[in-house]
């Protein structure tokens, strides 16, 4: 390069540095999540500029090496500072890391804290030898690497750690996620693409990310991974699938993340030849005890079996006329002897019930089953419970066996993964709700029993217990599928570590962590987090009615009818008198029972139930009075125009933060989710509100359910090609029709005169967005082309219905009075380039 041109090149780069400064460049795509290690700029680095310049790890194991490694990459991230690695300590400040024994034979006159136990950390200020130095301790190794992810974060903080002083240990030892992955790749209500474990049937063979997710859970204190679906394919058992397994263990080690799997309790019949897979069958204990004798000389620290069985056509004990205990322990004999556990999901229940039958109850089947066998779990048995009585719906009460289990084991299974909660397309940060049942108080034996304390096993003193997250993370780049739902994956496993945060607080970090020191960004994001579960639920299913989706079909879109009429038992009960379950002991299905009698008294009367439950205990007139005053069937109008309206608030917010969280390639991929939700919040609230409507015939007060003066229906419209169509169910549609553009035809248009006044308006093309092809739409005003797009999102549905409506919205657009709106529509491979209506909207100012 001539001179004169590399002197404009470095010109360039320095003016580029003014106009970007360095926190700007910081491109970043998700894929670091909460470990970003984004440098700290200016005040914020002083604060921590006096770091010590050495690092002394005298251990040398796998695990401390990982810990050391990451210190290094941390500092070298936020501070661009380089440690140096010591074996002794040096004559200058240091930062001392290992293990209690590494600490004591480097430093005897420290006192660590007595209590420093299991997995938990130290984290000191201490002058040795005239020199101030920070100490970052485990009981064990895997403390230790838990202390340095702990204290990189008070670096991201940029907290003073001068007078450094803390100890932590974990409240909970068994702190799992699960993934629901398949063998061939796919995952069971995974939404952040394929598994990061399998492909074609096989473990993949570059274990990067399987490595990469260890860590990120290692940073918030998980430790163990349960890789494939509960819903278990017997091959994991084969003798060429084990050491496939054995290499995902060895990518998790490094991070302190124990590997287990979830088992096919036919697996003895189905894969080991035998004629049975009866529990207390000799044969099938000697399958059970070899198959973990092979597991354990692969994975010496393999951690365990999960196991859901009699469950949704999966094989279980029922079978033989046998008990979830005897086909616990059989499994739990095999692997007790090298330290392993069964976690035995307590989700088990009859998907056949007969719906006419009033007394029938699926949300009592947990306990019925579960309860009667408290003393007859061996001790490495860990029942593990979903935390409400149904199926992570938006809003449960706690599930009555987490308080049902006195002599059992037991972890709460929560799911991170959204899959009744928008499927991460809608912004819903779960911590909030999980908050509500583990601080929920079982009342047992007359003494605050909060359900956490139950869970870790505190209150009855088992040695077990704790959390399990269901998370499906993919190989998506952000894990799973929106940065933002990282919030759950984050919130889970501080609630596992530390269930008294609070939701506030663990907001607060993640978002800190994840979008910088900013209070302005922070406090919006906080805002936007803390409040979105209440506003999914406002516009999904409120009052513990359920969160009235599709249950028969993807779980995603409105389908208020689908839970009625069918065996699953998510029933809600609504026809034309009133609507809820009647749970109570007196004249319902007695499930309140299943509660201790304090807790009887806060769901048995309907004088004492909270709104927020109220249609999961009782059934109700639509005219009942709330204890907010509002009916039973305003209040669902009402808070189904709030909760859209709220998502609208979603967007501004985000907007506002634009040159705040920089050119990122998240923040445009966040507006663009929350502009779709936005657009889907509508059309659950039109869906459900209208469902109500018609089966209630009892009109919104305030005249809004099924009166859309700035709509025009498609089928209205003066259609060339296009033709109308009816939709199923008809809520899910506005006016029950879409317009789509069927063979031969092959392009088609949907035109209106408007008939307002000139001015600025938003205009809303609501269309269907079919996960086949990629239709293209076009949208001219007066002959001119204002927008198009191509319709190429994959969301969970080929139907055009409530999944697949979706909203385009085109702001500030100029219109006169007799303008020609007219919109164009290319199908393409199946994709009928299907439209709803036209919206016309007076455009904020
Ligand atoms: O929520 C339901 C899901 C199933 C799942 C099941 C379970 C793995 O719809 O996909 O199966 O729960 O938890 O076992």
């Amino acid at each position: 390069m001539k001179r004169s041109g590399f002197l404009r090149v470095v010109f360039l780069a320095g003016f580029l540095l003014i106009l970007y400064p360095a926190q700007k460049l910081h491109a970043d795509n998700g894929y670091d999540a909460w470990l970003r290690y984004a440098p700290l700029q200016g005040a914020e680095r002083a604060k921590v500029a006096a770091f010590p310049s050495t690092l002394v790890v005298r251990g040398d194991s796998p695990l401390l090496e990982t810990s050391q490694k990451e210190l290094i990459r941390g500092l070298h991230g936020m501070l661009g500072r380089e440690l140096r690695v010591e074996k002794e300590l040096p004559k200058e400040s240091a930062v001392i890391l290992g293990t209690l024994a590494d600490l004591n034979s480097l430093a005897p006159e420290l006192h660590p804290p007595a209590e420093l136990q299991a997995d938990g950390y130290w984290l000191a200020s201490e002058r040795i030898h005239g020199h101030d130095c920070i100490i970052v301790a485990g009981a064990t190794e895997r403390g230790a690497l838990y202390g340095v992810f702990a204290l990189l974060r008070k670096i991201a903080f940029a907290e003073d750690l001068s007078h450094l002083q803390e100890m932590q240990t974990p409240a909970n030892p068994i702190r799992w996620v699960n993934d629901w992955d398949n063998l061939d790749g796919r995952i069971e209500r995974g939404y952040g693409g394929r598994s990061i474990f399998f492909e074609n049937g096989a473990v993949r063979a570059d274990l990067t990310r399987a490595g990469d997710y260890a860590r990120l859970l290692a940073s918030v204190g998980i430790n163990g991974c349960v890789v494939n679906n509960v819903n278990a394919n017997p091959r994991v058992l084969t003798p060429d699938f084990l050491p496939q397994l054995a290499r995902i263990a060895d990518a998790f080690r490094p991070w302190g993340v124990r590997l287990g799997i979830s088992v096919d309790l036919s697996s003895p019949k189905s894969l080991g030849g035998l004629d049975t897979f009866d529990p207390i069958d000799s044969r099938v204990q000697l399958w059970w005890t070899e198959k973990a004798e092979e597991i354990y000389r692969l994975i010496p620290d393999f951690a365990g079996f999960l196991v859901k069985a009699d469950s949704e056509g999966r094989p279980g004990p029922s079978s033989y006329g046998r008990t979830p205990a005897d086909a616990a322990n059989v499994v739990a004999r095999a692997l007790q002897p090298h330290n392993g556990i069964v976690m035995y999901r307590a989700f088990v229940y009859d998907h056949h019930l007969d719906w006419r039958n009033p007394k029938n109850d699926r949300a009592r089947a947990a306990y019925d089953i579960f309860h009667p066998l408290d003393d007859k779990f061996d001790d490495n048995v860990i029942v593990q419970i979903k935390h409400g009585p149904i199926d992570f719906q938006v809003r449960e009460p706690a599930s009555p066996l987490l308080g049902g289990l006195e002599k059992t084991n037991e972890v709460i299974e929560l799911q991170i993964t959204q899959e009744y909660m928008g499927q991460q397309r809608h912004l819903c940060f779960l911590v909030p709700m999980w908050k509500e049942t583990l601080d929920f108080d079982m009342h047992l034996h007359d003494r605050a029993t909060p359900v956490k304390n139950i869970a870790s096993g505190q209150v009855f003193r088992r040695a077990l217990g704790g959390f399990a997250g269901v998370a499906n993370v993919g190989l998506d780049t952000n894990w799973m599928g929106n940065p933002m739902a990282m919030a759950n994956l984050y919130g889970f496993a501080r609630l596992a570590w530390d269930p008294n945060l609070s939701s506030a607080d663990i907001s607060d970090e993640w978002t800190r962590l994840t979008f910088g020191n900013d209070p302005v960004v922070d406090r919006t994001i906080d805002s936007m987090l803390l409040s979105s579960w209440p506003t999914y639920e406002n516009y999904t299913g409120q009052l513990g009615i359920g969160t009235l989706t599709d249950i028969l079909g993807s779980h995603y879109g409105p389908g208020v009818e689908s839970s009625e009429r069918n065996g699953w038992g998510q029933w809600h009960r609504a026809d034309h008198d009133g609507v809820g379950m009647d749970r109570s002991i007196a004249t319902g299905t007695g499930y309140v029972g299943q509660y201790s009698p304090e807790v009887q008294k806060e769901f048995e009367t309907l004088a004492a139930t909270p709104d927020s439950l109220l249609l999961f205990f009782h059934h109700v007139p639509f005219t009942y009075r709330l204890k907010s005053g509002k009916t039973v069937i305003q209040h669902i109008y009402d808070s189904h125009y709030e909760g859209a309206e709220r998502t609208h608030v979603f967007v501004r917010m985000w907007e506002s933060l634009r040159n705040l969280v920089g050119d990122d390639e998240r923040y445009e991929f966040v507006l663009k989710g929350l502009k779709y939700q936005e657009g889907h919040a509508i059309v659950w609230r039109d869906a459900v509100c209208n469902w109500f409507l018609r089966v209630s015939g009892i009109p919104d007060a305030k005249g809004r359910v099924g009166h859309y003066p700035k709509r025009i229906e498609a089928e209205s419209m003066q259609l060339t090609g296009y033709a109308p169509v009816d939709v199923e169910p008809a809520e899910n549609a506005s006016g029950g029709k879409a317009t789509t553009c069927q063979a031969p035809v092959s392009e088609c248009s949907a035109s209106f005169h408007f008939n307002g006044t000139d001015g600025t308006y938003q205009l809303n093309v609501q269309y269907f967005d079919q996960n086949n092809g990629k239709a293209k739409f076009r949208v001219l005003v007066g002959g001119r082309q204002l927008d198009e797009w191509i319709a190429d999102d994959t969301l969970p549905n080929l139907k055009i219905g409530g999944d697949t409506s979706t909203r385009r919205q085109i702001s500030k657009i100029t219109l006169h009075h007799g303008d020609e709106i007219r919109i164009e529509g290319i199908p393409d491979d199946g994709e009928l380039a299907a439209i709803d209506y036209v919206e016309i909207d007076p455009t904020s100012p």
